[in-house]
């Protein structure tokens, strides 16, 4: 229980964060660090856990179209729905299934994700 707190509690204080010159920093050792790069037109595979999202930090390349694919692995917790407040965007995560959620996002944007209670969170960072 106390790891899985930990890893919570890290995972939310690395979705909150928007600074760049720390992601440049990250210490690659950390495993509780999830971040991914995405390229244009890419599919970026979002694993749901019971802790969260993983990777819970996805960098984008702006006014490219990306694909997220969400997939739920655990059925504790609460990321059986997905949510993408800015974008009205709400989705079921059926167990073992992929959803796949497409959106292009502008330059600097910063796109938040969360579960149905908006108590996982993720973001996508946007870069030109
Ligand atoms: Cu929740």
């Amino acid at each position: 229980m106390k790891v899985a707190a930990g890893i919570l509690t890290t995972a939310l204080i690395a979705a909150s964060g928007c600074n760049s010159t720390k992601a440049e920093s990250s210490v690659q050792t950390d495993p509780a660090e999830t971040a991914t790069s995405a390229r244009a037109g890419e599919r970026v595979t979002v694993t749901v856990t019971g802790q969260g999202y993983e990777p819970s930090s996805i960098d984008a390349a702006a006014g490219a179209p990306l694909t997220l694919v969400f997939k739920r692995t655990s059925d504790q917790g609460c990321g059986h729905e997905v949510v993408f407040p800015d974008r009205n965007i709400r989705r079921e995560l059926p167990l073992n299934e992929e959803v796949e959620i497409t959106l292009t996002p502008a330059a600097d944007e910063h796109i938040a994700f969360t579960c149905g209670m908006g108590m996982l969170r993720g973001t996508i960072v946007a870069t030109r």
